[in-house]
């Protein structure tokens, strides 16, 4: 693993599909005002519109949250735009049990995928059209949009993983991802 470098995505497995929609899907949206202390600028933050949608997420879920076995799908959309220097992104976050890995799938867009270890070691892969992404179990994981489209990807994960937003939340990943000259940097904090 390298520390704080952009990697193309390791896999050289192509897959496409589209974004999840149907019966028993559900959607929730995050906008600006749903993401308070996400992004570093502040200032920046305040001067957006709080109305505004950062992503949405189209999930299906069959199976009752904490089984074991069962398998997640979801479509995610993250809008462009920026806070400051720092791309529109998802909130992040550990899976609650520790012990499950997840696979996202680029569809649409341009986005990176940072991943930040137990040990607060992070790198990241980039996101296009057909790339795919193994998340390993125990580390967290996040998507930002570097594109001027929308961001789609989609994900596959256990029904017994869970979400652990708190530690991110608290702490947040040990380096942030920004636009530098016109181009993604991840930045050490
Ligand atoms: C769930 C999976 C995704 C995210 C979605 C939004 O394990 O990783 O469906 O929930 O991309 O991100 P976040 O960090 O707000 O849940
Ligand atoms: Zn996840």
């Amino acid at each position: 693993m390298l520390h704080n470098t952009i990697n193309e995505s390791l896999q050289n497995l192509k897959v496409d599909s589209s974004i999840l929609q149907g019966e028993d899907v559900i959607d929730s949206e995050k906008r600006i005002k749903d993401l308070e202390g996400v992004f570093a600028d502040t200032e920046a933050f305040k001067n957006l519109d709080s109305e505004t949608i950062v992503y949405k997420v189209h999930a299906f879920m069959p199976e009752e949250q904490g089984t074991r076995g069962g398998l997640y799908f979801g479509s995610t959309i993250i809008h462009p735009g920026k806070v400051g220097s720092e791309y529109f992104m998802t909130r992040g976050h550990f899976h609650a049990n520790l012990d499950t890995a997840e696979y996202y799938w680029g569809i649409e867009g341009n986005g990176i995928l940072i991943f930040m270890d137990k040990d607060r070691n992070v790198w990241a892969e980039r996101m296009e059209k057909g790339s795919l992404h193994y998340i390993q179990r125990g580390v967290a994981h996040r998507v930002a949009n570097v594109g001027n489209e929308e961001l789609i990807f989609n994900a596959c994960w256990g029904s017994d993983a869970g979400h652990n937003y708190d530690v991110i939340e608290h702490y947040g990943f040990a380096a942030r991802l920004i636009e530098v000259d016109g181009k993604p940097l991840l930045k050490q904090i």
